[in-house]
């Protein structure tokens, strides 16, 4: 079961003498960046220049370095969806990459690409998993729930609305292929846009002595007019029969009750598929579905590792209240809590097993205010307790959150966003909360350097966060992609600038926290394509890898051995260069960004403590809601902030 083999190797370029960057093949901005605008001899004096100057040794060690990966154009996919595999790899998956025509065409796109060996290679993908949620389970696998079942109709020629079809026949279950027929009033005729599957309608007990009760079983669909126009309009909640169905109670026991049906704007919709994505063979592997169809999901480990999958549009559109929980061992779903959440809403694990929803969401599709509320969530009971405070609560849609470094403070940050939908309203804001105080309250923390929606953060080993891109309006409207780079530093609460990004990234972007330090980002999806907001909007397929500061800050320290296998609250010995300088030690999740969401993301601190000549001897948090089962990244930080590459472990 070998992973397939590349078909062609990429060009790589490397620069001479570049010792740090190892194995990485660079292209540099600059230089590419030169090439494409040197109209002049002035504009290209002044790029060299440029160049000259942020590759300066001086500049990088205190802003970093940002270089770009070379994609030849047959590996390139739409970066919607990473993650970090636990052997390097990183999974890019598009689907059908926000792109109708590769919908309608059912070309859906994954690349699997090895950044360090710039091997790639594309990914049969057996479904549309554009929108849906992805998450690294415990064994290392990938497990991706939901994705497009339709993409949204902004003017609609044919009627169109949700049908639910019932079943009162507790004998027999219906399997309705796509494109079954329903017939309402007036002869009006509506078909199926999804398979469905009705299962047999439930017989119970009646009153004693009484006959026993039928109780129907019924499942939504979504209905398109057969014919166009305004004719097929219906105003009323109407009964419709399957067309085919023959005999005198086939009316009876199985038919339609459609929504009004409508010519109006109709949102993108949801799936139940799930798959996961097996490391060892690189294919994906279809596994139970869902009971709930979900088009942006969030799906968050439990500390029992366990994943609970929350909010989504359904397959009429509204956004599934229902959670549901994914057992990783049995691969099956079972219910969970009922709550209203906005589309890709923010929930992070905290110590006590509960979510926190800091407000954060990735917007799209109808939510009420309420929803937007931060607060707690409790999976087992779904009791919801509400923490409101945080300023600009008017601009929590496409901010991004994160469980700041280490996980242990319990602190957690809500960085930018903007009002709902296209609003031009936007913050600089930036807001923190411990969750873990009596009576956890927001402050703020120090703003952005200007408005910012879809800022992409990832936690570096150092207790830093990497604050990239974003832009001022809705999904870059107006040119207003930025190219901000900075880091927060979580000790002295304060940003620091770094090296301005190579290009801008809005919405559909991500970064990723590769095992060497660096940091890949990618992704982008602009509303349009120019400053004019005229031109059709293009995808920014570019990916980045930015070299921290730390990189260029002399000898990281080296984790030589460890053992594969850490488990809870147990000790272990560890050997480590430079292991006198040690200052602390991480271990940090792979990362798993869409959508401006990575609520898995965390870097969890070790105690340690000196054990002979370059060895330490380690001890695990007790605490599984700290450090959930996955695998895991272990860094070690010098007393120069100067982190190691990592080391995996498991964590079972
Ligand atoms: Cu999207």
């Amino acid at each position: 079961m070998n992973r397939p083999a590349p078909t062609t190797m990429p060009r790589t370029t490397r620069r001479p003498g570049r010792r740090l960057l190892g194995g990485v093949a660079a292209l540099l901005a600059c230089g590419a960046i030169t090439a494409a605008n040197a109209p002049t001899l002035g504009a290209a004096a002044a790029g060299w220049y440029h160049h000259y100057k942020i590759t300066r040794p001086s500049y990088e060690a205190k802003y970093g370095l940002w270089t770009k990966l070379h994609i030849p154009p047959q590996y390139q996919v739409n970066g919607i969806h990473s993650t970090l595999l636990h052997n390097g790899d990183v999974l890019i998956m598009a689907g059908s990459g926000n792109n109708q025509a590769y919908f309608n065409a059912g070309t859906f796109k994954t690349l699997l690409l090895n950044p360090r060996t710039m091997r790639m290679w594309l990914i049969h993908t057996p479904w549309d998993l554009f929108c849906a949620g992805h998450i690294e389970l415990p064994d290392g696998n990938i497990l991706v729930a939901g994705g497009t079942a339709r993409y949204e109709n902004l003017h609609p020629t044919h009627a169109g609305g949700s049908m639910t079809v019932i079943n009162n026949d507790p004998a027999q279950a219906w399997n309705l292929p796509k494109g079954t027929i329903f017939v309402g009033p007036r002869g009006v005729q509506f078909a199926s846009a999804f398979p469905l599957h009705i299962p047999r309608a439930a017989t119970r007990p009646g009153a004693p002595g009484g006959r026993p009760r039928i109780v129907p079983s019924q499942q939504n669909v979504w209905v398109d007019a057969v014919r166009k126009g305004r004719a097929e309009v219906t105003r009323s909640a109407d009964r419709f029969r399957v067309k085919g169905l023959l005999g005198p109670q086939a009316n009876h026991l199985l038919y339609g009750v459609g929504t009004p049906m409508t010519l109006q704007k109709q949102n993108f919709e949801g799936t139940k598929d799930a798959y996961i994505f097996d490391v060892r063979t690189s294919r994906f592997v279809k596994v139970n579905s869902m009971n709930y169809a979900r088009w942006y999901p969030t799906l968050a480990e439990l500390g029992n590792g366990m994943v609970m999958a929350m909010s989504g549009l359904n397959g009429q559109g509204q956004i599934t209240m229902n959670s549901e929980m994914f057992n990783p061992r049995t691969k099956t779903w079972t219910p969970g809590p009922a709550h209203g959440f906005p589309t890709y809403p923010a929930t992070f694990l905290t110590e006590n097993g509960q979510l926190f929803f800091t407000g954060s969401n990735a917007g799209y599709g109808p939510s009420t205010p309420a929803w937007r509320t931060p607060g707690f969530l409790d999976p087992r009971t779904g009791m919801f307790r509400p923490v409101s405070g945080i300023p600009d609560p008017q601009d929590l849609e496409t901010s991004a959150s994160v469980l700041l470094p280490p996980a242990q403070k319990q602190t957690l940050m809500v960085l930018g966003g903007g009002g709902v939908g296209q609003s031009p309203s936007a913050t600089a804001r930036t807001a923190l909360i411990d969750v873990a105080a009596p009576n956890p309250h927001w402050v703020r923390g120090p703003n952005l350097a200007r408005p910012t929606r879809y800022p992409t953060t990832v936690l570096l080993p150092n207790d830093q966060v990497l604050v990239t891109g974003g832009s001022r309006y809705y999904r870059g409207m107006h040119g207003s992609d930025n190219r901000d780079t900075r880091i927060y530093n979580v000790a002295s609460n304060s940003f620091s600038w770094a090296a301005s990004s190579i290009t801008g990234r809005d919405y559909h972007a991500g970064g990723i926290l590769l095992p060497n330090g660096s940091v890949l980002t990618l992704g982008g999806n602009p509303l349009f394509g120019n400053k004019q907001d005229t031109a059709p909007q293009t995808f920014n397929r570019e990916i980045d890898v930015y070299y921290p500061p730390y990189m260029f800050h002399g000898p990281r320290p080296h984790i030589t051995a460890a053992p594969g296998v850490l488990r809870l609250r147990h000790s272990y010995l560890i050997t480590v260069s430079q292991s006198s300088r040690v200052r602390y030690l991480r271990l940090m999740r792979p990362d798993n960004p869409t959508h401006v969401t990575d609520v898995n993301q965390r870097s969890v601190a070790v105690s340690f403590r000196p054990a002979g000549p370059g060895r330490l001897r380690i001890t695990l948090p007790a605490n599984p809601n700290l450090l959930p089962p996955s695998y895991y990244m272990l860094f070690a930080t010098n007393s120069k902030g100067v982190p190691s590459a990592a080391y995996w472990v498991q964590v079972p």
